[in-house]
This record gives structure tokens, sequence and C-alpha cells, in this order.
């Protein structure tokens, strides 16, 4: 996969070069390109922003620098563009397995009041274009949700993970929470790892684990188990 990224701070970016994404890179996984959005600029200021029409705080990224910036990173090319907001639809688990199937992404991180909408509107004329929020607060920029969506995404590429089958087993991927974890030693300042993990009757022990994610989901996110169609519990499940 090939990940580009404009920004006005690509220093922000550079943790995406470090540990599991950097190794995506060294093994050829992933591609990344970050660009200074302010190369696109056309004057001594280097302008990226102006006043929002209609007046308000804050102000508006320019549309002519974003779209030199979009025409110079796409050229020759439809890759998927992804541009983080407050505004935008959730990005979920199922956005991101659907994102790593892409062959191209390129990602427009907006700051201050956002991009004026025309960039984004002229774009998705000739590629398709997702505003996606990374959840119900606001940050000062889309940096950061962009390297959490890149990772997000890019765990999933085949190769990058050592052992593959651990995604299957990722929170929201049965649609519910992970339950807990144990690991040596048996017993830690007098708190001793449940028995049915030790008992090796694996068939017990998939009961267990799917009870705890069901007790973990009802009282921590009780709109995903609503949210579950009844073809997603078992006759076990039901007892609960
Ligand atoms: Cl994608 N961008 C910004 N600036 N704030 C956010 C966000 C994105 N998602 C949640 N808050």
């Amino acid at each position: 996969m090939r990940v580009d990224v404009i920004t006005i701070f690509p220093e922000y970016l550079t943790p995406l070069r470090e540990a599991l994404l950097g190794k995506a890179i060294d093994k050829g996984l992933l591609e990344l390109g970050v660009h200074d959005l302010r190369r696109w600029t056309y004057d001594v200021h280097k302008a990226v922003d102006d006043s929002p029409f209609g007046g308000g705080p804050g102000m508006v990224m320019k549309p002519q620098v974003w779209g030199e910036a979009l025409d110079e990173v796409c050229a020759g090319d439809t890759p998927r563009l992804i541009v983080p907001t407050p505004a935008g639809r959730p990005f979920t688990q199922a956005m991101a397995t659907e994102l790593a199937q892409e062959r191209r992404l390129v990602f427009a991180c907006g700051r201050y009041e956002g991009i004026d909408q025309r960039v984004i509107d002229d774009a998705a004329t000739r590629m398709p274009v997702d505003e996606v929020s990374i959840g119900d607060y606001v940050l000062v920029g889309g940096e950061v949700a962009v390297l959490t969506i890149v990772e997000a995404v890019v765990r999933l590429l085949p190769g990058v993970l050592g052992n593959p089958a651990s995604h299957q087993q990722d929170s929201f991927s049965d649609g519910l929470l992970e339950g807990p974890s144990y690991t040596r030693p048996v017993v830690w300042r007098d708190r001793a790892v449940p028995d049915v993990l030790r008992s090796g009757n694996h068939a017990a022990i998939a009961r267990w684990r799917r009870d705890q994610a069901l007790e973990r989901t009802f009282h921590r996110r009780p709109d995903l188990l609503e949210a579950l169609p009844d073809s997603a519990l078992d006759k076990h499940d039901r007892k609960l």
C-alpha cells in the first residue's frame, strides 16, 4: 500500500516511521510520502489560510493551495482521499478493514476551522473521498487522526503482524470488546490467574472468554450489544 499525507506539520507524522509501521516500510509493505503543504503556497508569507466568509472565529485553509497540492500528489492516479475532520463519518474497525483493501490512500490534514469545502467537492469529482472523524472530541488538526487511522489500517495488511491470527481476535472483530488476558506468574500480589485458563480444556476456555467479552461489553459498551444481530449470539450467550 502507498500512503501520502499532506500537512503543514510534516514532523508530526514522524511516528509513522517508528515501530510496527517502520518495520512495514522496511519490509516494503508500506510506502509513505509526507508532504509539506507550504510547498504549494504562492505568496511571500506562505499563507495557507484566510478568514471565513460569513464571519466567525478561526481561519479556513485556502482552496488554491490545497488544489495545487492534491493535483500534484494525485497526478496520473486515482487514490482514495481521506480528509480527517471532527465533522466526518466515524472511523471504525469496519472502515479500517475496508481501507486496508486500497492500493493507495492520500490524507489531507486540515488545521484551523478546516479546508474550504470546494477542495473536497472538486476532488470528489475525480476520486473517492471520505471525511472521517476518529471520535466525538475535537483535536487541533487532522495529524493525530492520520496517525490513528494509518496504524489501524497498516496492521491489517498481510505480513505486517507476526501472527495473522492475532487480528481475528481483536476487539470489534466479532462485535464485542475483548476480555482480559493473563501471563506468568500464576499468582501475583495475591491475585491468581483464573483456573479455567490453566485447565487445558479448550472448549471451557473459549466459553469463558466469550462470557468475559459479553460481560465487559455489557458494562462498558451497551451500544455495541444493542447493535449485535441475534445471529451473532449463540444459545449459551442468551443465558446471560
Ligand atoms: Cl479526524 N480531526 C480533528 N481535527 N478533530 C477530530 C477528529 C479529526 N476526529 C475527532 N476529532
